[in-house]
Formats: C-alpha cells, structure tokens, sequence
C-alpha cells in the first residue's frame, strides 16, 4: 500500500447551541458543570484554534459542521406544530429533557461520528466509515443521520469509499465509533491492527455507569470493514473504569503508529490485550506507554484528560508528540509525569503541546474527542470533497462566520427563546456556502 498515505484529523465545529445540560449519565464533566453558563463563541474559537496549531505544527486538518440545533424536525416528529419558532416554545412548555436533546451540540465531538478503516486494512481495498448509532444517550442518537450526510458529502466516490448507516439503534449494538477504536501500524499506510474496545456483552448485567459499547457492536463494525480476523482485536474496557468516568475508551487509552498510550487500568485483562497486539502485529514492533496507577489515580486520568490527547507525528520527527489538554498541564499529578516521559532517552513519545478547549472539556470533550482520525492516501485525499480541507483562507471565513452568529454566552434561561432558532437557522444556511454542503443540507434547508 502507498506509503505516503496520511492520517488527518477532521474536528467537529462547535455548534451555535453548546451548553450545559447534564445530559450524559457516567460522564463527571457533563453533570458536574450541569446548569452552567457555556460560552459557544469561545467554544468554537477554540476549537478552531486548536484546528490551527495543528496546522502550523505541519499537519492535514479537516474540519466537520454542526448539525441543526435545535433539531426542529425532530420536535416536529414528535407531534409539536406551528412555526419552527412556536415548536421550539411549545416543547418547553411540556417537554424540557426532549427540549434539551434537541439542543445539544454534541455533534462537535466527531470521535463518536464513526468508526473508520483505512482503505489498507479492507479486504475490497475500499475506506469503510460506519456511522455510530450513539443509542445509550437520546441527545447523540439524533446525530446518527445528520452524520451519514456528512459522511456522503466528504467521501464521495463510490468507487474508493462505503460509508455505512449507523447499526440498528438498540442496547445489543450499542455503538459510540472511534472513541471505542484504535489502530496501531508502522506507518500509517501499512495495513494494521485494528483494536475495538467494548464496554460489554449483549445488555450485560452491569450496575454502575453504562457501558455504551457492546462487543457486539465492534464485531459488526469489523465485518462490514471486511477486516482481517487475523489483524483485529477485541478486548474489554476495565468496568472500574467506566465506573470512574471513563465513559469511552479514549478516556483512558489513545493509540497511533506503533505506540499504544493507557493507563494501567483501562483494560479488563491487559497481559492478554498486550500479547494478542503483539502476535497480530506484522511489520512492526508496538511499543506500549504503559502509565501506572501509582503516579497517576483514574480518578486523576479522567479529571486531567491526559490519555484523551492526541497523539501525531511533525513532519521529519523521530518520536510522536502528544498533543494535550491545559488541564493535564495544570494538574500536578499528570504534568511531571508528562514531563518524565518525554525526556526519557529514545522516548516514543518524545514531545508535548498544550492545547486549551476549555469548554468543550467543561462536557467531557478533550482533543481527542473533537476530532475523528481518517488515514488517507493521496488518492484517497484528492478524491474527497476539497472544501471540507482546512487552509487559512476557510479558517478566516469560519472565525468570521462564528464571530457575526455565536452568542457570547448562554446560559440555561436563554435556551427556550424562539429567536434562537432563527439565529441557527440563519447561521447554517450561510455555513452551506462556506463549507462544500449545499442548500439542502440541513433539514430546515428541505422545508
Ligand atoms: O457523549 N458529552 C459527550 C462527550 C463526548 C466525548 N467524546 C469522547 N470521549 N470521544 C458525551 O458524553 C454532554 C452534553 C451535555 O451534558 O450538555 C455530552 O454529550
């Protein structure tokens, strides 16, 4: 396979509607800052500054648009009439937890869009994308179908990409894409080993906080991806883990190249994950960064964030950097440990960047949450749609679309009023002719 093949990461543009509604059980962040005031123009300035720094450190970087919120045609399916402004008054007057789902601007945390096989690990050749159902929360299933769109839009050539729907929405296959997913390779156009983290079996008899991926579901995704048994490896997240806020695996683990990045106690059993890797792995030797539970609580790893980073080659660089949250800098567990790793000699992981996304951490959305991993080759690249590509000019447009249409603040009181479904409405329509999307790509666009 092609050597110059590239991962770039597209980052999910936080929507016009981020706030703080508490909606995502076992996810501390999210019910800790519940009833907050969010900050959606902050919001998504810095998430397109952290699309930037990534640039400027010499790497690819796409970006994905937000869905419609609020999700007017949703409401409307659900019985509520009269102008799109009068649905949105009328679903708060009796119906405040729908009102918040279709609120939310969880859209922005593309690591759940998908789960995506490079074209080097499929049988046909071809980049598989399955779209991820999100069923365990009602907020994130609506995200499904927009999802599906985008995909379509940004991969469009039948002939080299599948993008396919979300798995039946139900608890057997559950499905929350590349936070549940990694891949590890020599070089990122090598075929590799694709590795699916699964939180349980069919409904389990769990307690505890959901676990809101089924095995059965990696399964699917694998055989869809017409993976190679021989390649693929599924193992079990820690339900300690799980129960401490690791509400998806890239709280606690984060893999690229060669190296696998986790806690100690991410995984339920970790010596057999480690040998399966190591038997499955061909053409490379994994290298894995294992960091102990004595200098680092998963209660520290989940109020840090520090596995839910990035982690990227520099173009020329002997070792990867890991591209991660202010909040592992200022904590002083995971800062030293950070600054022990990367000075080790021959380090895998030899450097570190701080990126600030402070409000998208505020709901549980490290760096790794905003963006989803697609290796491409070129090939591949030139085939996909261009616009979605981030270079300075479409950078400038966005950060002067955000600046005209994203509020200052909201706050919870600010949600019900009318005028805020014009504003999106508004907004999107102008992001179609900025982002290669059409007139006919929100739902609002189709009425
Ligand atoms: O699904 N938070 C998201 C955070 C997703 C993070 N993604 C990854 N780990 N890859 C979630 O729990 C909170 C929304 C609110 O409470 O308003 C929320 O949906």
């Amino acid at each position: 396979m092609s050597g110059d093949a590239e991962e770039i990461n597209f980052d999910g543009l936080v929507g016009l509607t981020h706030n703080y509604a508490g909606l995502s059980e076992g996810n501390l962040a999210s019910a800790r800052n519940s009833g907050s005031v969010s900050r959606p123009r902050d919001a998504a300035l810095q998430g397109l500054a952290k699309m930037q720094r990534l640039r400027a450190l010499g790497l690819a970087q796409g970006v994905l648009p937000p869905h419609e919120r609020p999700n007017i045609s949703w409401l409307r399916s659900l019985g509520f009439s009269g102008s799109d402004g009068e649905v949105w008054s009328r679903v708060w007057e009796s119906e405040q937890f729908i009102a918040r789902a279709a609120a939310a601007a969880s859209a922005m945390w593309a690591a759940n869009a998908a789960t995506i096989s490079p074209s080097a690990d499929c049988a046909d050749g071809k980049l598989h994308a399955s779209v991820a159902n999100l069923q365990t929360m009602l907020h994130r299933q609506l995200e499904a179908e927009q999802t599906q769109r985008t995909l379509e839009r940004l991969l469009p050539d039948a002939a080299r990409f599948v993008v396919h729907e979300a798995l039946l929405p139900h608890d057997v296959l559950s499905d929350e894409g590349a936070a549940n997913h990694m891949r590890m390779t020599g070089s990122p156009g090598a075929s590799g080993v694709e590795i699916f983290i699964y939180g349980r079996r069919s409904t389990g008899d769990r307690k505890g906080f959901p676990a809101r991926q089924t095995e059965e579901a990696s399964q699917a995704v694998a055989r869809r991806h017409k993976l190679d048994p021989g390649r693929t490896v599924f193992a079990k997240q820690a339900s300690r883990a799980i129960d401490m806020g690791a509400f998806h695996n890239d709280v606690v683990a984060v893999a690229h190249e060669h190296v696998l990045f986790y806690h100690e106690e991410a995984f339920d059993d970790k010596d057999a994950l480690l040998a399966e890797i190591r038997a499955k792995a061909a053409g490379f030797e994994p290298v894995f960064v294992e960091i102990p539970a004595a200098q680092v609580s998963l209660q520290e790893a989940v109020s840090s964030y520090l596995f839910n980073s990035q982690i990227v080659r520099l173009p020329g660089a002997t070792s990867l950097t890991l591209i991660a949250p202010t909040e592992t800098r200022d904590n002083n567990k995971t800062a030293p440990v950070v600054a022990e790793m990367i000075a080790k000699p021959g380090a895998a992981i030899g450097k570190v960047e701080y990126v600030e996304v402070r409000e998208s951490m505020r709901n549980g959305g490290g760096p790794a949450c905003l963006r989803l991993r697609i290796v491409m080759t070129p090939a591949e690249r030139a085939a996909a749609a261009q616009g979605f590509f981030l270079d300075d000019a479409l950078a400038a447009k966005l950060e002067a679309w955000i600046k005209t249409h994203y509020r200052e603040e909201l706050a919870p009181a600010d949600l019900p009023d009318p005028s805020l479904v014009t504003e999106t409405q508004t907004a999107l329509d102008e992001l179609t002719r900025i982002l290669p999307l059409g007139g006919d790509f929100y739902p609002f666009q189709r009425t």
